[in-house]
């Protein structure tokens, strides 16, 4: 089965690799994105260095002169109306590359680490180390908002998990214009199913909060209607400045400041622990948010976490909130909740990125048996459904896009021994 499932999944980051860089998914996202760059680089790494370094230094190449790197790189030659909100809305990008102007989680520089190790070697790292700092320093500086060494989020786009219940509370505190939203037209339901994607109302929502932050020229100036400590973002921010303390300490640059770094966003990571789990603090309000995501379980990626700490998070991970009867992977919501969607877009299905992720936390805890069984479990989800972008978690059924980059990514990974 496995070489099998490997080739197929090979296929899938060919199919999509555009001659620099790799689409999430041909149609529903024919661009290049933030953190999935990071997955399928790490996909590419087992593959193909040279495609693996370049996902990554294509992405950087849209990187903004005050560090940030954007959540979306627009390929020139795609229409416009190819995907909403496309260049034209977001009216931004550096020296010609048109991007998004809101950020993802930080998984590059754990990412260009693997890629370094696994064939591109130290010259690539010496090309990527300074962009990667940049990234760090930008979060580090500019999103602070709530003065914990956390980076704050400022628009549900940013934590990946667009949809999340996370957000359901932050989201509904914005208010929106008096005569409404102005009109705009969504494009993500025309290849996969509306009953698999967020609502009208949420989407007005995402579209007004983008179009604010556009109109305060990104200022990151705490106007924000909508910011967020997400657990998530901030364990792949930690994760990440790790990699850099190794990065640095390859190149022979000085690894003290990330080392600093690494102290700062563990001490913050633990501030976001309410004594049983890790919660995202909306600072808009001031207040925990209440709904049980899989946000909750990233931490398992901070290696300093306190061993108590870490069995708690593993048990929540392990528990009938997240784990579904049917033994497929990790649900992205409380399968207990009455929220909970199983086939709606991060209200409840499995996605193998996540089930990764998580795997990799278990490892950095020390449970390598639920560790080697989550991969396995993925393995055998995609074996059964194929390389789709979410899964049904009681059913197993693939959902939203086909032929998935960072599912194919997740697959080369696991089955060729990454940890
Ligand atoms: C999804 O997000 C985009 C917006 O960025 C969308 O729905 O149009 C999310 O799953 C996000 O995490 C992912 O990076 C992106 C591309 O796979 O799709």
């Amino acid at each position: 089965m496995s070489a099998a499932l490997e080739q197929s999944a090979e296929a899938v980051l060919s199919a999509n690799w555009t001659g620099g860089s790799t689409v999430p998914s041909r149609r529903q996202y024919p661009h290049q994105w933030g953190w999935d760059a990071a997955y399928i680089a790490i996909g590419w790494s087992w593959v193909d260095s040279a495609r693996a370094a370049a996902e990554l230094e294509s992405l950087l190449r849209g990187q903004w002169p005050d560090g940030r790197v954007p959540h979306i790189v627009f390929h020139p030659e795609v229409p416009e109306d190819a995907y909403f909100p496309g260049p034209a809305f977001w009216d931004s990008g550096v020296d010609g590359v048109a991007t998004s102007g809101l950020t993802q989680p930080p998984l590059h520089a754990r990412a260009a680490l693997e890629v370094a190790q696994r064939g591109a070697g130290e010259e690539f790292l010496r090309r990527v180390f300074g962009p990667l700092c940049a990234q760090h320093e930008y979060l580090a500086g500019r999103r602070d908002a709530g003065g914990r060494g956390l980076a704050a989020i400022v628009h549900p786009w940013e934590s990946g998990l667009d949809n999340s219940p996370a957000w359901d509370e932050p989201l509904a505190a914005v208010s929106l214009p008096a005569g409404g939203v102005e009109p705009y037209e969504r494009q993500d339901r025309r290849h996969v199913d509306a009953a698999e994607r967020p609502s009208d109302a949420d989407y007005d929502r995402f579209v007004h909060l983008a179009r604010a932050y556009r109109d305060s020229g990104y200022a990151d100036d705490g106007r924000s209607q909508f910011q967020v400590e997400d657990p998530l973002f901030n364990a792949i921010w930690l994760w990440s400045t790790h990699a850099l303390v190794e990065i640095a300490e390859w190149v022979g640059e000085d690894a003290g400041p990330h080392r600093e770094a690494a102290a700062r966003i563990h001490d913050g990571l633990m501030s976001l622990w309410d004594g049983s789990r890790f919660r995202p603090r909306d600072l808009v309000s001031g207040a925990w948010l209440e709904r049980r995501t899989v946000l909750s379980l990233a931490p398992l990626l901070d290696p300093g976490l306190p061993g108590e700490v870490g069995v708690a998070v593993a048990a929540e991970l392990g528990s009938a909130h997240f784990r579904s009867a049917a033994g497929l992977g990790v649900a992205s919501y409380d399968l207990t909740a009455p929220e909970f969607e199983a086939r709606r877009y991060w209200r409840g299905p499995i996605w193998a990125n996540l089930n990764w992720l998580l795997s990799r936390g278990l490892r950095a805890q020390g449970f390598d048996g639920p560790a080697a069984e989550l991969e396995r479990t993925t393995l055998d989800l995609v074996a059964g459904s194929g390389m789709r972008e979410y899964y049904d978690p009681l059913t197993g059924e693939g959902l939203g896009a086909h032929d998935f980059s960072w599912t194919a990514a997740a697959v080369i990974d696991i089955l060729r021994g990454g940890t």
